[in-house]
């Protein structure tokens, strides 16, 4: 068997069952002319099928009835008019259909989408109509029952626990999606935080397997990096991304599902393209040890507009090269030694070449002078500076208007994970609080893709429309509030 076929066939034995569950909203029955619309709430986010019924409210309807049926994650996605869609991302994004309505008869759609409200509007009809019999039926891999509260006694805390584990739910279907309405796909950056938080919450095993070895089945780009995504529906296809970060992060994935479960024979499999990871990108580091700016896509780091990420990467190589070599330790590899001494050279060679004395920061001509919080992060979680030096750097990095600071809340997880690394667990808790807390004050059911305090119109993409509203890598608070028990 070839290895993509082997990796395939235990993807395919680790398939997690899906729970699906009936959400009736309120309204059961609503009779209708042209122009007539009716917003239906389920009360929650939910990730699934709707079915309704149409009938006859008198004579019979004479003629197709049409309908436009728009699926919003929130209340402004409802509002929001998708004809003014700045494109970027596709419009086929967005959660909207016309339908065309024969004869009375019940109606289940046949695409999935990911909502919390449903508005119907009747666009034509030439006799009155009855909607009922309204239902969404919601899926998840989770298993809600295995969920035990958090034992946090602070409200707001708790709070964010349940939205970001209602977050992690809704993208747990047969693989971790990234976003169950865009882009439905598994990306190696949000499975880490998505599998980091399943150890704490829901506890499913086998999504994490399933997706390690998805990854472990795709095709390496020249550089030998794995893909960054990949497509599960309809079939298996690997993504043509070949983040050297991502690539960086599968390493730490595995290295976490050890640390989790003492599982050997899925470390036994993957040793091997882990070690090939971390030498492909042992490749692209210059005679002093400092990675090469590559062509394509090679960092993501952040959607920060303008960042300049390679001392962040370095630093993520850091953080994988010293996770792995702990693994190595645990399961008696030999090749250890030969790690540690790599990652105090690397680490001897950021100091040297990526930090500005004067400045007291990583700031370089490796990142054009750039001055970002995702850098300072990264190196603090390379290792390259501890204690007090780096607290302070950390600190007024994120309080200075001048750097780059983080838009996602995967670059904040990683913020907040350098803050616990430094002990400033205080300060790592406001964080989450104004953070996270900030997308509650919103009437956030899940939480976001992408989020800046002041600028609510803010995205990735060109366009807000395209954003998603429950986005896998937002989901870590409930990691932090459970594993530090704050
Ligand atoms: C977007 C998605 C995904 C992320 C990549 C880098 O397309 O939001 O979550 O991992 O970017």
């Amino acid at each position: 068997m070839t290895d993509k076929k082997f990796f395939l066939s235990k993807a395919d034995e680790n398939r997690p069952m899906l729970h699906y569950r009936d959400i009736i909203p309120d309204i059961n029955e609503f009779v209708a002319q042209t122009g007539d619309s009716i917003l239906l709430d389920l009360g929650e986010h939910a990730v699934g099928h709707f079915s309704f019924a149409l009938d006859n409210a008198g004579d019979f309807i004479d003629a197709p009835v049409r309908l436009i049926i728009k699926f919003g994650e929130d209340m402004r996605e409802i509002e929001d008019d998708f004809s003014l869609y700045k494109e970027g991302l596709s419009r086929t994004w967005l959660q909207e259909e016309i339908l065309n309505i024969d004869y009375p008869q019940k109606t289940t759609m046949p695409r999935r989408y990911a909502c919390r409200y449903i508005k119907i509007t009747v666009e034509k009809t030439n006799k009155p109509i009855k909607l009922f019999d309204f239902c969404f039926c919601a899926s998840t891999s989770a298993d809600v029952s295995v969920l035990q509260p958090a034992k946090t006694k602070d409200a707001l805390l708790n709070k964010i626990d349940i939205v970001a584990t209602n977050t992690l739910k809704e993208c747990m279907q047969t693989f971790f999606e990234d976003g169950p309405k865009r882009d439905r796909r598994l990306w190696t950056g949000d499975l880490r935080l998505e599998a980091l938080t399943n150890y704490y919450t829901f506890k499913n095993l086998e999504i994490t397997k399933r997706c390690l070895y998805l990854f472990a089945a795709g095709d390496c780009d020249k550089l030998g990096f794995l893909p960054s995504y990949i497509y599960e529906t309809p079939y298996y296809f690997s993504g043509g991304a070949h983040i050297a970060d991502y690539a960086l992060l599968f390493v730490v994935s595995v290295c976490d599902y050890y640390e989790h479960t003492g599982d050997m024979d899925v470390v036994n499999v993957l040793l091997g393209i882990c070690k090939a990871q971390l030498a492909s990108f042992r490749a692209v580091l210059d005679e002093n040890l400092i990675v090469t700016r590559q062509e394509g896509w090679f960092a993501f780091i952040d959607w920060c507009p303008g960042l300049e990420g390679l001392t962040a990467l370095q630093g993520v190589y850091l953080y994988a090269l010293e996770r792995f070599s702990e693994l190595l330790k645990a399961i008696g590899d030999e090749e250890y030694e030969k790690y540690l001494q790599h990652i105090a050279d690397v680490r001897c060679a950021c100091k040297k070449y990526l930090y500005d004395k004067n400045a007291k920061a990583f700031i370089n001509k490796l990142d054009n002078g750039q001055l970002s919080v995702h850098s300072q992060v990264w190196m603090i979680l390379g290792g390259v500076i501890g204690g007090e030096e780096a607290k302070k750097l950390l600190v007024s990095c994120l309080d200075n208007k001048n750097a780059k600071q983080p838009v996602t809340p995967y670059m904040r997880h990683y913020a907040a994970e350098a803050m616990f690394k430094l002990n400033m667990k205080n300060e790592a808790v406001q964080y989450l609080k104004t953070f996270w807390g900030g997308m509650l004050e919103h009437g956030a059911d899940t939480f976001w893709e992408a989020y800046i305090p002041d600028d609510l119109d803010f995205s990735p993409y060109d366009d807000r429309m395209i954003n998603s509203l429950c986005h896998a890598w937002s989901c870590t608070p409930s990691y932090f509030i459970r594993k530090y028990e704050l």
